[in-house]
């Protein structure tokens, strides 16, 4: 993928563009859907984990109010003026942002909220939202609540599928007091000028990157823009669908695996008509928690492919990096061979 930063309008640092990819309008994949309901749901969730780190989960219990009342509530806050939107900010990491993703000069075409949140309710005071805020951190902690259930529900799957025990061994990360979980509200305003400023190239709302946490759970109103990349480099549009979930492995998990899930980059791309709205949640382990290859999924002789480091450590190292930067890149070991179908170091 080619992006220019180069900007394409005066005053226009902020926007990045990329050549659209023939897949944008001629190729897209069958996305791997998972029916929480289906006895054999285990087996085809880490199938996919493997072959995508990507899947659409419906069946699943969370009620569609609760989804309707954040969307309601995330509108509301999105359409208020310029100046009332900004008390809320900047996101250092967390609270409203613009434009600005992190702290290392990305940037893409959208606004967000970005909040912590362990295993508790999310703290009100996290963030200021303006005018009574009450009913917009009731429908932000129903909905993280639900989403949480979802992302421990598909993780304890994933342990039986492995056949490791214990079954909540990676879920207890996201259920742990300490869990270091966050949350995020993404708009992208429709691009009008999109044709005049992109000259036929796609505008992006949030660049290609990897999700440094175990897990997240997506979701959008029904404007497209979310792609994933494909193991083979190619770039797919995922169809937008409001009242299912998309879930995607995230580094950490890849590193649990010791890569036999695949952390999937993804990125979101502008439209020049809808305004498009997606929350999604990043289930994260608590500070001190050490990510390495889950030891009873270890085969005879097999290594670990990367160092040993904690959540911390690894959150640090990416928050120094930039959105597409392979942060995994930093921790894998340097030398290995492939045999007898499992990895050795040398
Ligand atoms: C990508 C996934 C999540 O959105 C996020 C992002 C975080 C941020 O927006 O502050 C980061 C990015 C994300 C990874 C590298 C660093 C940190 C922006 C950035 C350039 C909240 C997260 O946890 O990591």
């Amino acid at each position: 993928m080619v992006v220019s930063s180069k900007p394409i309008l005066e005053n226009s640092s902020h926007i990045k563009t990329c050549k659209p990819h023939v897949s944008d309008d001629h190729f897209s994949i069958d996305i791997p859907v998972i029916d929480m309901l289906d006895p054999q749901a285990k087996f085809h969730i880490t199938k996919a984990c493997q072959e995508f780190g990507f899947f659409k989960v419906v069946n699943h219990d969370v009620p569609k109010e609760t989804i309707t009342k954040l969307e309601g509530e995330a509108v509301k806050f999105f359409d208020l003026p310029q100046c009332e939107k900004d008390k809320a900010g900047p996101a250092n990491p967390f609270g409203y942002g613009n434009k600005r993703i992190g702290t290392n000069g990305d940037v893409g075409w959208i606004e967000y909220l970005l909040f912590s949140t362990n295993s508790e309710l999310i703290s009100e005071k996290s963030v200021n939202i303006p005018g009574n805020s009450h009913l917009f951190w009731c429908a932000v902690n129903e909905y993280v609540s639900g989403v949480r259930n979802i992302a421990c529900l598909v993780l304890e799957m994933i342990a039986e599928g492995l056949k490791i025990e214990p079954k909540n061994v990676l879920s207890k990360l996201l259920r742990d007091q300490k869990s270091d979980s966050c949350f995020r509200l993404n708009h992208y305003r429709p691009c009008t000028q999109l044709e005049a400023l992109s000259g036929g190239r796609n505008l992006i709302g949030f660049g290609e990157h990897t999700d440094p946490q175990v897990i997240s759970v997506l979701r959008s109103n029904n404007t497209t823009g979310l792609q994933i990349c494909l193991k083979d480099g190619t770039w797919v549009s995922v169809p937008p669908d409001h009242y299912s979930f998309f879930i995607i492995v995230g580094d950490s998990l890849q590193v649990m695996t010791n890569g036999r899930f695949w952390s999937v980059r993804h990125r979101v791309l502008a439209n020049s008509l809808k305004s498009r709205l997606s929350m999604i949640y990043f289930g994260g382990p608590p500070l001190s928690a050490k990510i390495a290859p889950l030891s009873s999924l270890m085969e005879a002789g097999e290594e670990s492919l990367y160092e040993e480091f904690t959540w911390g450590e690894y959150k640090k190292s990416a928050y120094l990096t930039r959105l597409g930067d392979n942060r995994l890149g930093l921790f894998e070991k340097k030398i290995k061979i492939r045999q007898y179908g499992h990895n050795l170091l040398i």
